[in-house]
């Protein structure tokens, strides 16, 4: 059973400040419509479920001091969790990574999250699972953080609206560069993402629907929250993880189908002339999909509409998404 409609995420939030609002309320006294789109939503932190009002972490976990910990973002189609065992794959080794030990198992967290899907009665919705570095104290040292908190949200969002899938998106390629490896690395989903609202903001500024990021080299790492595909005679090219990217589970679904319709694939560097010059764009991300662009820098690509194998590979996704995956109820 759905219980909402889903929200579009798209559309930035305009606060009209009132004539006597001189300073934000404190969090308890301000308006609070359900941030994840679902009735009495239930929201799990280390091992209990809370309501959104009462769903709280201590102001000195280092996630929030730092950004330090990591995250997923984990999408479900009719009672299924799409790839939830990449997900898992790629949070334990973002957590290796970052010298963060679990908490619990992968057989417990994959049992936590099917449960907190159950508990806000949706068969379709995104899960954000985070896990923070916990509580210490004011200085950043991750050794006075004893426990991990593992927080899973579950709503019902899509990213974009569907006239933008039939339309293709617009993008600019803003000037922030993607963090490089030897800095912050891209591989790790961390909870750290500065890097790509800075990117983000760009978007907005220019009134495009997606920054390009490149990576110090110049060569083109991602989008702010998606992988990039150029589709150039018939093969498929997408940046490989040296060059920024994640290593995006839907990039991962987007190559699996592009083998299987006869494609030749290849990560390899791009530049922006191969976006320019492409025949073909598309992005691919949990949140989004697999959605075309057709537009860089102003620049109109192939003919400015959504392009045929981008179509193909969009048709083959969602009949994967709604026919594989971990089963959330007892039903399957
Ligand atoms: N690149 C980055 C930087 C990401 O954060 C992807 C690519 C796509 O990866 P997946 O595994 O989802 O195919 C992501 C995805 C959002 C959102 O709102 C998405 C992500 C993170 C934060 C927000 O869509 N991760």
């Amino acid at each position: 059973m759905k219980t909402t409609d889903a929200v579009v995420l798209d559309e930035p939030k305009i606060h009209e400040p009132t004539a006597d609002a001189v300073v934000e309320p404190a969090i308890e006294a301000r308006a609070t419509p359900s941030a994840v789109g679902v009735k009495d939503a239930k929201i799990y932190i280390d091992g209990k479920f809370y309501s959104e009002a009462d769903a709280k972490i201590s102001v000195f976990d280092h996630g929030l001091l730092y950004g330090d910990g990591i995250f997923e973002g984990i999408r479900f189609y009719n009672g299924r969790v799409f790839r939830l065992g990449e997900h898992l794959d790629r949070l334990w080794d973002s957590a290796r990574s970052i010298c963060l030990e679990m908490p619990m198992t992968k057989e417990e967290m994959t049992e936590a999250l099917l449960e907190a899907i159950r508990q806000n009665h949706l068969r379709d919705g995104y899960v954000r699972l985070l896990v923070t570095r916990g509580i210490g104290n004011l200085g950043l040292n991750p050794m006075q953080c004893k426990w991990p908190s593992v927080i899973i949200i579950v709503a019902a969002i899509t990213l974009y609206r569907e006239n933008l899938y039939r339309k293709g998106l617009t993008i600019v390629t803003c000037a922030t560069r993607r963090c490089s490896p030897g800095a912050l690395n891209p591989a790790v989903k961390s909870l750290n993402y500065l890097n790509n609202v800075m990117a983000r903001l760009e978007a907005n500024l220019a009134d495009a629907d997606e920054a390009l990021m490149l990576n110090d080299a110049g060569n083109v790492a991602e989008c702010t929250a998606d992988n990039v595909f150029v589709v150039k005679r018939g093969q498929i090219v997408t940046p490989p993880v040296t060059a920024g990217a994640l290593r995006g589970i839907t990039r991962s679904v987007a190559f699996e189908i592009a083998t299987e319709l006869g494609f030749k694939t290849l990560k390899a560097d791009i530049t922006r002339h191969d976006i320019y010059t492409a025949d073909e764009c598309f992005l691919t991300g949990t949140a989004a999909e697999i959605i075309p662009v057709v537009k860089a820098d102003g620049r109109l690509i192939g003919n400015g509409k959504p392009g045929p194998i981008t179509a193909r590979i969009i048709t083959r996704f969602r009949e994967m998404t709604r026919e594989t995956g971990t089963p959330i109820f007892a039903e399957h």
